[in-house]
C-alpha cells in the first residue's frame, strides 16, 4: 500500500460523453498536471488558488502536439475526497483525449490507479471509514431511489454512528472488566456485574435490531431475486414481459421456446427486483432444455422469492403439481394466469384442485379456519382463490390485468416490516451483518460468562472480540485483505 506517490485513472465511464474526466490525487497531482496542461492565460498550476477551475489545453511537450481543449480543477489539501492534492482535467468526452491526456500524465510521472484507490485514500487518510467508503460503491450501483436513499445515510455516517456508541459503551464495559483483572485483589462485587450484564443486554438488544433491518435491507442494496417458474407455455415469459412493459423475453405458443434463463430489473416502490424468467419445468430429453431445466430449479432455489405461474385456462397437471412442490420452504407466490380465458367454472375447478392437492402445505402456514372459509366460499370466483390466502393471485399477462395486485403483493411479502425499518438504522451489507453476529455470539458468551462466574480473563477476551468485530465495520480493526477484497470491487477512477 503506497500513499507517498501519486495516482491517476480515467473517472467517467468508457465510451463518448459531453465530458470525460481523467483525476489525479497525490503530493505531486499539481506539479505533474503543469506538465501537460497550458492555460490559456499563460499561468502555471501552481499559481492557482484551491477549488478554482482554469482553461487551457493539454500538450505533449515532446512533440508539441496539442491534445486537447480542456478545464482543469484544482483542489489542494486537505479539503479534498482524498485529503490531498487532487487535480480534475475535463476533457472532451471521447476515448482519445481521455486516453492520451492519462498516458502523458503517466509519462510525468503518475501511477495508474488501482480499482477504488481513490476512495482507499479517502479511507487510509482518515476522510471516511469503511463503512462509508463502502456505501460510496453502494451510491453508484444504487437501482432505485430508496437504494440511494439508504446508501447516502451510510455515507453520511448513520451506521457508523451506531456502531461508534456501540463501541464506546462496549469499551467502557472492558476497561471495567480489565481493571479487574489489574487488581486481582479487587473481586468484581456483585453489584458491578449486574451492571455489567444489564449495559451488556443493551448492546444486544440493539445488535439485535440491526441484525433484523438485514433481513429486509439487503434487498434494497443488492435486489430481490424472484424467478418466475412453471411447467412450459403457462405465460412464464409473458409475464416478464408485463411485469417490465417491454418486450423482453421471446413469447410463443411454441412449449419450450425459453431455453436459457433471463434476468431484468424492475423497481417496486424502491424495492429493486431481479426478476429471472426460467425454462418451463417438464421432463425432456432434449439435452438444451434439460440444461434449462436444471437452471431453473437452480433458479428458483436461489431466489428470495418464487412466483409460481399456474395457465388459468386448464385443469392443473401433474407438472403444475410437481413444480408447485419444488417451491416448498421458499416465499411463494402462485400466480394464475390467462384471467381473460377463465370461464368461472374453470376457475372454480382450477381452485378446488388447487386448494385441495396443492396449496395447504405451501402456500405460508394457513390455518385452518382460513382454509374452511375459502372451501365454503361457493361464489365460484377468484374471491375463493384470495380470501385463501393473499399469496395466491390471478392475472391476465396479456391484459395486465392483476399485474399492480402482483407487484403489490410482492412488495408486501417480501418487505412485510420496511414501513418501520426504514426510519432506524439499517444494514445491507453482508460484511457488516457477519461482523454484527460475531460481535452478538461474543457479546451473549460474554454475559454467560460473567454470570456463571467464569475467570475475568474469559470474561474479558468475549467482550474484547466483540468490540473488535464491530471495529471491523467501520475499519477501526482491518487487514489488507479486507480492504483488498472491498475496493477491488470498485470501478478504476473511484
Ligand atoms: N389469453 C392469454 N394468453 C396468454 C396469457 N399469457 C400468455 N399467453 C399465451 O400463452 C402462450 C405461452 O406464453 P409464454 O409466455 O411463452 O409461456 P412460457 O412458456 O411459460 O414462457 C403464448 O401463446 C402467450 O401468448 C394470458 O394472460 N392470456
Ligand atoms: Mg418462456
Amino acid at each position: 500500500m503506497f500513499l507517498d506517490d501519486t495516482i491517476a485513472a480515467i473517472s467517467t465511464p468508457p465510451g463518448e460523453g459531453g465530458i470525460g474526466i481523467v483525476r489525479l490525487t497525490g503530493k505531486d497531482a499539481i506539479k505533474i498536471a503543469d506538465r501537460l496542461f497550458h492555460s490559456s492565460k499563460g499561468k502555471t498550476l501552481f499559481d492557482s488558488a484551491s477549488h478554482r477551475i482554469i482553461h487551457g489545453f493539454i500538450k505533449d511537450s515532446s512533440t508539441g502536439e496539442t491534445v486537447d481543449e480542456v478545464l482543469v480543477s484544482i483542489m489542494r489539501s486537505p479539503n479534498t475526497y482524498t485529503r490531498e492534492d487532487i487535480v480534475e482535467i475535463n476533457c472532451h468526452g471521447g476515448m482519445s483525449p481521455l486516453r492520451e491526456a492519462l498516458e502523458l500524465a503517466v509519462k510525468h510521472g503518475a501511477r495508474l490507479a488501482e480499482p477504488g484507490e481513490f476512495t482507499k485514500r479517502a479511507f487510509l487518510n482518515g476522510r471516511i471509514d469503511l463503512s462509508e467508503a463502502e456505501a460510496v460503491l453502494d451510491l453508484i450501483r444504487a437501482k432505485t431511489d430508496e437504494s440511494r436513499r439508504i446508501a447516502l445515510e451510510q455515507l453520511r455516517g448513520r451506521l457508523s454512528e451506531k456502531i461508534l456508541n456501540l463501541r464506546e459503551q462496549l469499551t467502557k464495559i472492558c476497561v471495567f472488566i480489565e481493571a479487574c483483572i489489574d487488581f486481582p485483589e479487587e473481586e468484581i462485587e456483585l453489584a458491578s456485574r449486574k451492571e455489567i450484564v444489564e449495559s451488556a443486554e443493551t448492546i444486544l438488544k440493539e445488535l439485535a435490531s440491526l441484525l433484523k433491518s438485514y433481513d429486509e435491507g439487503r434487498f434494497f442494496r443488492e435486489g430481490l431475486a424472484a424467478a418466475i417458474v412453471g411447467r412450459p407455455n403457462v405465460g412464464k415469459s409473458s409475464l416478464l414481459n408485463a411485469l417490465l412493459q417491454k418486450d423482453r423475453a421471446i413469447v410463443t405458443d411454441t412449449p419450450g421456446t425459453t431455453r436459457d434463463t433471463i434476468e431484468e430489473y424492475l423497481n417496486i416502490n424502491g424495492l429493486p427486483l431481479r426478476i429471472i424468467d426460467t425454462a418451463g419445468i417438464r421432463e425432456s430429453h432434449d439435452m438444451a432444455e434439460k440444461e434449462g431445466v436444471k437452471r431453473s430449479i437452480r433458479a428458483m432455489e436461489d431466489a428470495d422469492l418464487v412466483m409460481a405461474v399456474i395457465d388459468g385456462s386448464e385443469p392443473l397437471k401433474d407438472e403444475d403439481i410437481e413444480v408447485l412442490g419444488k417451491t416448498k420452504g421458499k416465499n411463494t407466490i402462485i400466480v394464475i394466469n390467462k384471467s381473460d380465458l377463465i370461464r368461472a367454472e374453470v376457475l372454480k375447478s382450477v381452485a378446488d384442485r388447487f386448494i385441495n392437492k396443492v396449496s395447504f402445505p405451501l402456500v405460508g402456514n394457513p390455518s385452518e379456519e382460513r382454509l374452511r372459509a375459502s372451501r365454503s366460499d361457493k361464489s365460484g370466483s377468484n374471491s375463493a382463490l384470495i380470501s385463501y390466502s393473499s399469496r395466491v393471485i390471478n392475472i391476465s399477462a396479456a391484459t395486465g390485468d392483476g399485474i399492480e395486485e402482483l407487484k403489490d403483493t410482492i412488495f408486501q411479502s417480501s418487505v412485510k416490516n420496511w414501513k418501520e425499518q426504514r426510519e432506524g438504522v439499517i444494514v445491507t451489507n453482508l460484511r457488516h451483518k457477519i461482523a454484527i453476529q460475531a460481535a452478538y455470539d461474543s457479546l451473549k458468551n460474554g454475559i454467560k460468562a460473567v454470570e456463571t462466574d467464569k475467570p475475568l480473563e474469559i470474561i474479558a477476551i468475549e467482550f474484547r472480540d466483540a468490540l473488535d468485530r464491530l471495529g471491523e465495520i467501520v475499519g477501526a480493526v482491518t487487514t489488507d485483505d479486507i480492504l483488498n477484497r472491498i475496493f477491488s470491487d470498485f470501478c478504476i477512477g473511484k
